[in-house]
């Protein structure tokens, strides 16, 4: 979502950067990195906005001149001010500025007193000493740089997962139709649909191994390959993301899809069980001795060690192999099971389509119904709804639905949550809708008390339906708020309303280890897409992955009910 945005306040800040190398004035520095935050959370795109003759200056931190970059980044890409600097200031020398120990001043003096302008021009110098022989640097600023290069070799950096699944699709796709291959299916962290994947895994067979290879290793896209044998070959995307190929015989295919899906825990855990049942269990097989007893299958494998065949999502050695031991594996929801998505947003606030837009394309996935329920007013950036305009998008939705076109919206609103715990409209209109999605969209470092406490009260208004991405988490951008979820759940329980899984890629919230502890809890649960655009709707795959690696199973999300259910579930929310 807001793809564009980012990439123009990437730019600005690419422009703030060399600014501050080139010494230049700070505030101008500040404006264009204020433009950059302000454009990361608009929360409307603001592509759309210049083609609509939008005023850009209303949002916050956005003045003429930025106004006209901005159109001018929206036509050509870049701005010509940004194209002029970055003649003058080698590439490299901005990313210097991403280490911790330099500012702008001593980048500059690294550029101009021993000519670095990379990474690894910077690391040689260090490692020669000559970065303390210059004045105002010295010894332990050397040692700092080097302690945080090797720091962030270490941490690698992971690709969120619909990021991953974009990459391996494609990549999927294209060595299936390599003449020869008989299968190709992408296994490890991707398949157990962990919410970040480290690389990928793909696993192929083929009459030869050759022809796929060739076409891995020469497909679009690949920047590098750093290691290609016969049968395996290890490859870097443009993104950076690496990808894993092996060609395997068809007989060790489901032992080779069991290995490379992992994880590691879980492959222990058999091996330990094929072991007390004097197995050996592989990625080429299971053997007693040297005979091959079982491979070709993934069922065949876990046949092997007394066990039905277990989902990849509940493959991490968390009970899921006492628990297929005793036939007690859950039977996990899936994508086909969902009826409907409990929240959605428009134009109206900051969402890209319409309500008859959003409304069609729920109908063509099949679904009975459709919550709208877009921002209350004190998302101000998103244009929130105040109570007049929420009554008027209830009658449109009325008289939607009076049209009988093959699926029923729902009314609604992602209400905020205010520091205090109240809900930001009064309760007469909240009284008016289907579904009040409660949502922290602020305060987020509260400390732990005051935030459960403020969630708490929150739930407990007679008209609370749903609590929206309970943790507030933005993966690799913004960590979970401190928050006894526990608490939450257990009075979510007694007060009967439901918590929400967020399946946007970079929320999915509740998490998976808190989706358990819900269904422990008997807590009803919604898997919801937040849909911004119509194309969002497809963000529920992901969420329900994140359902099934929590353990959760069809009964226990409401979504996956019919239309008349559904509204039973809803009304008995309400205390009055
Ligand atoms: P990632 O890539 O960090 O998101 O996580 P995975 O789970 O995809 O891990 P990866 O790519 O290192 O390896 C793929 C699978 O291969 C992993 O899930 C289990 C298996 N595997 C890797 N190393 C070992 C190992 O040392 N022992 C066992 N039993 N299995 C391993
Ligand atoms: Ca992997
Ligand atoms: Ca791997
Ligand atoms: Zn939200």
């Amino acid at each position: 979502m807001l793809l564009q945005n980012t990439e123009i306040a990437n730019l600005f800040d690419e422009m703030a950067d060399i600014l501050e190398i080139k010494g230049q004035n700070p505030f101008r520095v500040r404006a264009y990195r204020n433009a950059a935050r302000s454009l990361r959370d608009v929360g409307r795109d603001v592509e759309t906005m210049v083609k609509k003759g939008e005023d850009l200056t209303r949002i916050p931190g956005i003045g003429e001149d930025l106004a006209g970059k901005i159109g001018e980044v929206v036509k050509t890409g870049t701005f010509s001010s940004l194209k002029s600097f970055r003649k003058r200031v080698p590439r490299g020398l901005v990313e210097l500025l991403r280490i911790p120990a330099l500012g702008p001043k001593r980048v500059e003096l690294l550029h101009h007193r021993l000519g670095i302008t990379t990474v690894a021009g910077l690391a040689r110098a260090c490692r020669a000493k000559k970065v303390r022989e210059i004045r105002g640097l010295g010894a332990k600023t050397e040692e700092k740089i080097l302690e945080h290069l090797a720091s962030r070799e270490k941490v690698p950096k992971r690709f969120k997962l619909s990021d991953a699944i974009g990459f391996a699709d494609a990549i999927v796709s294209e060595l299936g139709k390599v003449p020869g291959v008989s299968a190709v299916a992408a296994a490890g962290s991707l398949r157990r649909c962990r919410e970040t994947v480290g690389d990928v895994d793909i696993l192929a067979t083929a009459s030869s191994a050759g022809p796929v290879m060739e076409a891995f290793r020469r497909g679009e896209g690949v920047r590098r390959v750093l290691s290609g044998g016969p049968t395996r070959s290890t490859i870097v995307l443009r993104s950076g993301l690496q990808v894993d190929l092996r060609v395997l015989d068809p007989e060790s295919y489901g032992a080779a899809l069991v290995y490379f899906t992992g994880s590691k825990a879980h492959n222990i855990a058999l091996r330990h069980r094929a072991m007390q049942r004097r197995l050996k269990i592989n990625e080429y097989g299971v053997f007693r001795g040297k005979r091959l007893v079982a491979g070709k299958t993934e069922a065949s494998v876990y046949a092997s060690v007394g066990l039905p065949w277990i989902p990849p999502e509940l493959r991490e050695n968390a009970g899921e192999i006492e628990a297929g031991e005793k036939g007690k594996l859950p039977r996990l929801v899936e994508l086909a099971d969902l009826r409907g998505d409990l929240q959605a947003h428009t134009r109206a606030t900051d969402g890209r389509n319409t309500l008859v837009e959003m409304a069609e394309a729920a109908r063509r996935r099949g679904f009975e119904y459709l919550a709208i329920t877009d921002h209350s007013r004190r998302l101000a950036m998103t244009r929130g709804l105040d109570p007049r305009r929420l009554r008027a998008q209830i009658r449109e939705i009325e008289r939607f639905n009076a049209k009988r076109s093959g699926i029923t919206l729902l009314t609604g609103i992602e209400v905020d949550i205010l520091e205090d715990g109240r809900l930001d409209l009064p309760d007469d209109v909240l009284g008016e809708v289907d579904v009040v999605v409660g949502a922290v969209h602020s305060h987020f470092g509260l400390p732990r008390r005051r935030q459960t406490e403020r969630i708490l009260r929150a739930m407990d208004h007679p008209f609370f339906t749903i609590l929206a991405h309970p943790s507030g988490r933005l993966i690799g951008e913004r960590d979970p708020c401190d928050v006894d979820i526990g608490r939450v759940l257990r009075r979510a329980k007694e007060r009967g309303c439901v918590v929400e899984v967020d399946a946007q890629p970079d929320r999915l919230d509740l998490l998976d280890s808190q989706c358990r502890m819900a269904k422990e809890l008997g807590v009803r649960i919604a898997i919801d897409s937040d849909a911004h655009s119509v194309l969002e709707l497809q963000n529920l795959r992901f969420g329900v992955g994140q359902a099934r690696r929590g353990w959760l199973e069809k009964g226990d999300v409401v979504n996956t009910r019919p239309l008349a259910e559904l509204r039973k579930i809803l009304r008995a929310t309400r205390l009055r």
